[in-house]
Formats: C-alpha cells, structure tokens, sequence
C-alpha cells in the first residue's frame, strides 16, 4: 500500500453553487471528478486557512445522506484524504451522517471540518442528484472566500495524492487505519441527540406522548428516518409507527425528499379531519430542512420562524431570550415584526445558510430561518429539521395549544405576512439569464412606477455587506418593494442541476384579520399579474403556470 500521486487536468463546471457542488450523479460518475473536487478542497484548506493552519495533522468529520454513490464517495474520499496528510476522520457508521448532526459533530469534537455528502432535497438514485459541501470549524457551510477559491483550484489542478489502500469496513463501530490516518467510526445519532436533550423539555414531551398526543413524521425515506426514530421513539417514547418512511433508501422510494405541500402531499392528506394526528412533519434529504403541520393546518416557513422567535423564552434552550434573528431576503417579513415588538436586532441576508454564519459565530443571532423550509438557531451551524420539530413540540406542550391556533394567534398579534413562492422549473439557461438580465437593465425605470393603487418604493438588485466581516455579497435577486410593504423578488435558483429554475416570491401585509384567512394565490393575484406584466414570464418560459407553487 502506498500513496500515490496522479496526473489529472482540470474539469470545467465545479463552481459550488448556493449550498456545494450539486450534480447528476452520472457527472460524478466520470472518471476522477469527485477526486478532482476534493484535492482542490484539500489543496486550498493545506494553504491558505485563515490562520495558516493546514489540514495535515488534523480531524475531519465525514458522512452523508445515504444517497446513492454515498458509500463510494466516502471510500473516495478517505484515501484522499489519507494521502493528504490527515490525521483522524469521524465517520457516521454507514457513511451516515444528516447535514445538522455534521455540523454538531463537528463542534462537539473541535474537529477542523467537515465534508457532507448531500444533494439535500433533490431526488436520489443513479439517475438522481449528488452533492459535496465542505463546512469549516464552526460547523457551517464554507463561506464564498473559500467556495471561490476551491473553484479557481478546479480550474488549476494538475495532481491528485490518493492511496491504493483497500476499502474500509464503515458499517462496526471503532477504529480503523487508512495508511497514517485513523478512521472512527462513529453512531451518526448519538452527537446530534445529546444537544437536542440540551434544548428541549424532554420530560414534558415525554409526557405528552403517555397522555396520548399523537404525531406522523414523516422522514422521506431519507436520513432524518434514523434520528427521528432514535428520538421521537426512543427516547421520547412516541408509539412506534410515529415516524413514516423512516428507512433511507438510495433513491428515496423514488421519490423527491422535499418536505413541503407539493412533495410531501402524503403527509398533508394524512393531517386532514378530525381524525387525523395532532401533528405532522416532514423532513428533507439531508434532515436540514423542515416542514410543520397542524391538523388541517400547513404552516409556512417563514410563519414558523416568526412564532418560533415570539414564543421562544417558553423553550428551555432559549429561555434567555434572543440576541437578535435573521432571515434570507426571500423570506417574508414576518419575523421582522416580532423582532421589532421584541427590540432586538433583525438582519436580511442572501439566500444561503453560509451567510448566517458570521451572525451566530458573533452572538448577533440566536434564530434564523428561511422560506426554503429552512430554520434553525445557534446551536449547530445548519438548519435542522428535527430541531424544529421538537421546537414545536415542546411549545404545543408548554402552551396546551395546538399549532394552527398558535399560528392563527401570531396573526391576530402581528397581522398576517401573506406569502407564496413560485417556481417556474427547467427553463433554458440562456432564456433564463436573458430574464434577468434585462430584468435588472429595467430596473431604474420601475423605481416609483405606479401599478393601481400602489407604487414601487425600491427597485434593486439585492446586495449584502456581512456586518462582521464587511465582505460583499452582490447580484442576489431582484426586489419590487411597494409602499404598501407588498414585494415582489426574482432569483434563479443556485441548488438546480438541470437547466435553470426561476424563483418568483411574493408578499403583501394584511393586518385585518377578518382578510387574513381567504386562498393565498387569490389574495396574492395582483402581484402575480404584476409580476408577469414587468419580466414577462409566461411569454419567455412559454409557460402558462408555475411547476410548484408553495
Ligand atoms: C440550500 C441552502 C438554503 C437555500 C436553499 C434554496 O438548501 O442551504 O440556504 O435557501 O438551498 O436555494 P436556491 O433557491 O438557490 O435553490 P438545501 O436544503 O438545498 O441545502
């Protein structure tokens, strides 16, 4: 056995999009794409680390979602990472490990970083998605300085350092060699479980349970299955047959692990009448992301980050209060009411989960969350899905109330923040670029236009400076603010592997509540007519209406 070094050129189109590099899994199926990617990673974090400090010497956490190529790419992965000067690698027993559980693996363990092998919420199977993301000491995904420079070493390298060791055996727990480099073999659950017991009543949930509240959990037949099991139903003692689809299978049943209306319309037709559950939820991929629904009730995201932040002193984790809360621009502006009534700080960022990151290293944030079904606090650096199931759980608990009159009750308070996302997928890149483009050359007229009653206040391309590192973020989707708070954004979609998806959000503010309740695409209409009439739409898609509306 011995390292090797082999000549390799460099492969185009590695550019890590907004959440690593996602592609067709027969993309990374070609020969020495994967190790192409993960040398540069390697090439970049051995020189030019902040601090200087290289990776040779050090612990990396790695695992994934169980995807199809999962196992491969671990294997991959190891003796890359073995040839590189690796010290120890934590690896989730199977190769598994849910995006959040790197994250809290990797702060538990002080490791240098970590690699998760996800496409999140995109379909698996050898048809499907793969992904890789490197996520840094803190436990967040790698900031653009370093997807950046990872990319320009894609388009430089010229030699891989890999071993001709065998596979390892990742299914025992223990301690393995690959060359110098130990190899742990971790219980994937076991982390992530004991900062969930840090955070939540778990007697009081237990409790419920025994008095028979009932629940349907509905993991995807993805990773979060695992988790959920060994919580929900072990530790918190759910009847078993709470959690659904709770084996990860390669391909996810063949289905799109997304949890929301559109894909997860299994669970919502389960949380409908009186004899359905008295909570439901599902999970993603990856188990980052999450959905949360009442009896009859579906809660939107960006509803559930703005109760989650006015009700979060009833949670034992955030009984302190929040230092301050953040939100994607996309999402809607619901949490920035609750953050005023609270007087704490509310920040907007780019869609991402990166650009949280500087926020809750700095203690500016304590919550955050997205419309993409994303929310999560400082206790890992990744959105959680299972964090914020129990986060409802535990506050349908300490409140004796059910999760649509929490809601209904958060509208009564702080009027309601009427919103929907509409994804118009596969268009032609090219057509989608031109929409843009000339989207933002039009933006100077637009600014005051009257359309009816209202008029556009700011018309802008979305651009952020990161309050702690002043870095720069520009170009990140275009927003129709009116002088009604109503908005209107466009942005393509930066997770896709297949053409270009448009992403077109909307928002108005209804305040009386007797308006509140009606159909949301009727109460949003306007805005969608508006929306078409300024970037054409329909006429440059050649679609007549969205593929998913959420
Ligand atoms: C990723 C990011 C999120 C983002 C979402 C959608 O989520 O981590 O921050 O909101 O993609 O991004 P886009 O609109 O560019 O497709 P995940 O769950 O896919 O990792």
């Amino acid at each position: 056995m011995a390292i090797q070094t082999i000549p390799t050129q460099p492969i185009t189109g590695q550019r890590p999009g907004t959440s690593g590099l996602r592609k067709k899994v027969s993309t990374f199926l070609q020969p020495l794409y994967l190790e192409n990617f993960v040398q540069a990673l390697f090439d970049v974090l051995n020189h030019t680390t902040p601090d200087g400090q290289g990776l040779a010497g050090q612990t990396l956490v790695l695992g994934g979602d169980g995807r199809y190529h999962n196992r491969a790419a671990v294997q991959t992965i190891l003796r890359l990472a073995a040839a590189n000067g690796v010290a120890r690698v934590l690896l989730g027993q199977g190769g598994i490990l849910s995006t959040p559980a790197v994250s809290a693996v990797i702060r538990r363990h002080k490791a240098f970083g970590g690699i998760v092998l996800s496409a999140s919420h995109n379909p698996g199977g050898p048809e499907g998605d793969f992904g890789i993301k490197y996520n840094a000491g803190n436990g967040g995904p790698a900031n653009e300085t370093l997807t950046q420079a990872v990319y320009a070493r894609t388009l430089t390298i010229s030699a891989i350092r890999t071993t001709d060791t065998p596979d390892i055996g990742m299914n025992q727990l223990g301690t393995q060699q690959v060359e110098q480099m130990q190899v742990e073999v971790i219980d994937p659950v076991a982390d992530y479980a004991a900062v969930m017991r840090e955070l939540f009543d778990f007697e009081l949930i237990r409790s419920m349970f025994k008095n028979g509240f009932t629940m349907r959990m509905d993991t995807m037949w993805a990773v979060g299955g695992p988790y959920a099991k060994a919580i929900l139903e072990g530790e918190l003692g759910a009847p078993a047959g709470t959690v659904v689809n709770g084996e990860p299978l390669e391909d996810f049943g063949g289905l799109h692990p997304d949890p929301n209306p559109v894909n997860a319309e299994e669970l919502i037709a389960h949380m409908r009448g009186a004899a359905s559950p008295d909570f439901g939820a599902a999970t993603d991929g990856d188990a980052d992301r999450n959905m949360v629904v009442g009896r009859d009730f579906v809660v939107s995201p960006s509803d559930s980050l703005a109760v989650m932040t006015a009700r979060a002193t009833q949670i034992p984790g955030y009984h302190a209060g929040l230092a301050g809360v953040a939100r994607s621009m996309p999402t809607s502006a619901a949490v920035d009411r609750v953050a005023k009534a609270l007087g704490i700080e509310c920040f907007e960022t780019p869609t991402g989960w990166k650009f949280f990151g500087n926020l809750l290293d700095a203690g500016r944030v304590t919550l955050c969350g997205e419309e993409s079904y994303g929310t999560g606090s400082d206790h890992v650096r990744e959105k959680d899905g299972l964090w914020a199931v129990l986060f409802w759980l535990n506050l349908q608990g300490a409140t004796g109330r059910s999760v649509e009159s929490l809601v209904r009750e958060h509208w009564q308070t702080y009027g309601r923040n009427i919103y929907s996302r509409h994804d118009y997928e596969g268009i032609p890149v090219d057509v989608a670029n031109a929409l843009m483009a000339d989207l933002r050359a039009a933006l100077p007229g637009l600014q005051g236009q009257y359309f009816g009653k209202r008029h556009i206040v700011t018309a802008d391309d979305f651009s952020y400076t990161d309050p702690v590192d002043h870095s720069v973020s520009s170009g990140q989707g275009v927003r129709l603010i009116f002088n009604d708070g109503a908005r209107v954004v466009f942005r393509l979609s930066g997770t896709g592997t297949e053409g270009a998806t448009l992403r077109l959000y909307l928002e108005r503010y209804e305040s009386d509540t007797t308006l509140q309740d009606g159909p949301v695409q009727y109460a949003l209409a306007e805005l969608v007519a508006l929306a078409d009439a300024v970037a054409g739409i329909r006429a440059r898609t050649g679609m007549a209406i969205p593929t998913v509306m959420t």
